[in-house]
């Protein structure tokens, strides 16, 4: 089977979303029996569908907050965290996902570019950021410095990702190029559908970028890579990548 060309030159770009968490029993967003279907997302994942009924959000993300807590990696988390073990520095993991499950396998060089489900912040003023496990119920948590309510730590529709998250990734892309460092770029359980996420692939083959999409079905910008392995993450990643762990 064709796999990757990883030596002791190349460096390697991983995007992860939903799809990666699904065999920990995690619910993806899109399709059937997904977090979103029968619930319109505006209501859930926009900055105005928390100020329309922020105790409907907070409902919704401590319920995540409780299903993620239960879940444990699996076998495609722990094959990233082996392949960075290999790497160090070479390697790079975006994620689109919440539940931090990546860095429980062990990977320790992620940025979670849509943020955390583990982090609360003050939904008015710039107050930083804290850790959170709490599920919350009403009455909802207020801000002590301004006394704003409190929401998850979530990059929601319309809102601007972190600029050092994104800068990280974009050097990590440009610190490669044609004939010196080779990059890999690899996605794996994402649907293509959300930016700037699903435009990373096109930087990455900028650069000359070899790009490989590892999915149950064909992502949105499958057209953007230049190997579509499909299948079930963690069996196609052990694969891929040449760990053994059957476990
Ligand atoms: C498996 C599997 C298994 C299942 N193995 N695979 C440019 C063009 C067009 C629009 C825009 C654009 N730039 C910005 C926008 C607007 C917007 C956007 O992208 N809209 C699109 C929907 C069109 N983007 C934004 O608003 C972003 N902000 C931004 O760009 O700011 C500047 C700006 C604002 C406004 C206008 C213009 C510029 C922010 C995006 C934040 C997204 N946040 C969310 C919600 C977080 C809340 C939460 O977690 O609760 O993040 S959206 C949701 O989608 C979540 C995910 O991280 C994200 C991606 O979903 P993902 O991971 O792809 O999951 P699924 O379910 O869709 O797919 C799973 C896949 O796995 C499937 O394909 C399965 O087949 C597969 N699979 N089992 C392998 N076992
Ligand atoms: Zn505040």
């Amino acid at each position: 089977m064709e796999r990757p060309i990883i030596d002791e030159h190349t460096r390697v770009l991983v995007m992860t979303g939903a799809g990666i968490s699904a065999e920990s029993g995690l619910a993806t967003f899109r399709g059937a029996g997904g977090l979103w279907a029968g619930q319109p997302v505006e209501r859930v994942a926009t900055p105005e569908g928390f100020a329309a009924d922020p105790a409907l959000v907070w409902r919704f993300y401590s319920q995540r907050r409780a299903q993620a807590a239960a879940a444990v990696p699996n076998r495609a988390h722990r094959a990233l965290a082996a392949l960075e073990d290999r790497l160090g520095d070479r390697f790079l993991l975006a994620t689109q996902n919440v539940d931090g499950l990546h860095q429980r396998a062990g990977s320790r060089r992620v940025v979670e570019m849509h943020g955390s489900l583990w982090r609360t912040r003050c939904a008015v003023c710039p107050a930083p950021p804290f850790d959170d496990r709490t599920p919350v119920e009403p009455p909802l948590p207020r801000c002590t410095r301004c006394g704003g309510l409190l929401r998850p730590a979530i990059v929601w529709f319309g809102e601007l990702l972190d600029a050092a998250d994104m800068r990280r990734i974009e050097r990590f892309i440009v610190g490669s190029s044609p004939g010196r460092a080779p990059l890999v770029f690899l996605a794996v359980g994402t649907s293509g559908n959300v930016w700037p996420a699903a435009g990373y692939v096109g930087m990455a083959r900028s650069v000359g970028a070899v790009t490989w999409l590892v999915n149950l079905e064909a992502a949105e910008n499958v057209g953007a890579f230049d190997h579509f392995v499909q299948g079930p993450a963690g069996e196609v990643l052990a694969r891929l990548l040449g760990v053994d762990d059957a476990v």
